[in-house]
Formats: C-alpha cells, sequence, structure tokens
C-alpha cells in the first residue's frame, strides 16, 4: 500500500481573523482539516516562522510598503506585514488545529535572509527544509496538502513535492488564499502544470 502523508500548511494564527496577515475565511478551513487527520499514515504540520526583522518584512526595507515587490539575490519578493514571529502568539497555531496528532512540526523562514514559502526548500529554491528526507525515510509517496494560503505557501509546496516526484493532491476547499493581483489564478495553473491534482 502507499504510504500518505497530510501536509497542513501553516494554519497558525497571523493567517488567520485578527492576525498580522489574515487571509479572508482562513479559520473556515480548521474543523475539515481536523477531520482528515486520521485517514493517512503521517501527519505534518508546517509553522511560517521568521526571526523579528526578517528580510520579507516590509519594516525591514526603506521607503517600502506591505505588499510591494523587490528584488533579492534569489529572485522576486513580495514584501509583508511583519507575521509569523518565531515565538510570538501570531506564530502559533489556531487555537482549533489539532496538533497531538501530528508525527512532524517542522518550521521554515528561519533564515533572515531568504524566505521560505515551501515546505521543501527556501525561496532561493536550493536550500532544503529536511522534509524531503523525512518523507522519503518513512516511505511517504503519496501527499495530500490542505492550509494557507493557496497561492503562496500551499502553491510552493505543492510544486515543489511534484517536482521531488511526490504524488500530489491539493484539496482546496481546505485552502483559503491571499489573492494579489491574480496571484490563485497563477498558483493553480502553476500547479496543474506541475502535475499537481486540484480536488
Ligand atoms: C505565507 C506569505 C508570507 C503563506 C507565508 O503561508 O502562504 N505567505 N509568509
Ligand atoms: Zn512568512
Amino acid at each position: 500500500m502507499t504510504k500518505t502523508a497530510l501536509i497542513v500548511i501553516d494554519v497558525q494564527n497571523d493567517f488567520c481573523a485578527g492576525g498580522a496577515l489574515a487571509v479572508p475565511d482562513g479559520d473556515a478551513i480548521v474543523p475539515g482539516i481536523n477531520a482528515m487527520m486520521a485517514d493517512f499514515d503521517a501527519v505534518v504540520l508546517t509553522q511560517d516562522w521568521h526571526p523579528a526583522g526578517h528580510s520579507s518584512f516590509a519594516s525591514s526595507h526603506e521607503r517600502k510598503g506591505p505588499y510591494d515587490l523587490i528584488d533579492m539575490p534569489y529572485g522576486p519578493q513580495v514584501l509583508w506585514p511583519d507575521h509569523c514571529i518565531s515565538g510570538q502568539s501570531g506564530a502559533k497555531f489556531h487555537k482549533d488545529l489539532h496538533t497531538t496528532p501530528a508525527d512532524l512540526i517542522i518550521r521554515k523562514g528561519y533564515n533572515p535572509d531568504i524566505d521560505s514559502y515551501s515546505a521543501f526548500f527556501e525561496n532561493d529554491k536550493v536550500t532544503p527544509t529536511g522534509l524531503e528526507g523525512y518523507l522519503r525515510s518513512r516511505s511517504i509517496e503519496k501527499l495530500t496538502m490542505v492550509g494557507l494560503a493557496t497561492d503562496f505557501c500551499v502553491n510552493f509546496s505543492a510544486v515543489d513535492a511534484a517536482k521531488l516526484g511526490f504524488s500530489v493532491e491539493v484539496k482546496m476547499d481546505l485552502c483559503r488564499a491571499i489573492d494579489l493581483d491574480g496571484s490563485l489564478a497563477a498558483a493553480k495553473d502553476a500547479m496543474v502544470q506541475a502535475g499537481v491534482s486540484l480536488i
């Protein structure tokens, strides 16, 4: 039997109602995610986890505001409001998300100079988080992804996983998007192009 994992992307306070980078209707997905956890061989939760002053924060750049685009050494980067600062309440999981069933909690975005949308690689596309090794050493081949935000961290995680050779599906009704300038439509195209099933 093919071994499966549920990958729950960034269901954290700052991406939910009242958070610093609230994704519209983000909280709505929590009960459905909890209900799916028992159906998988492994459950992995990811946590966006930035040091204060992170290079993806608009506040770290002069004359820039949230949602401006800048060029970083690794390519274009959207600037965000300060969010998911390590150890602070905004970085904690949504209070209703079940964390007990998680086999692994993986953090990303802790490198001050590089953002990390994907759960597999930082935005330089080469620095690994270690998640690939974890899944392979547990012989997991099929991934179902849910969480926040569809057009950023879910998208980048799903595309990287497909490129690495995992079978990947994204359960769209258990994701919510930020949707900046058509980013949701672009993300759907990118995922489909990479061979991800949107279900
Ligand atoms: C995310 C923007 C910045 C996400 C994380 O989880 O989609 N988006 N950091
Ligand atoms: Zn972030």
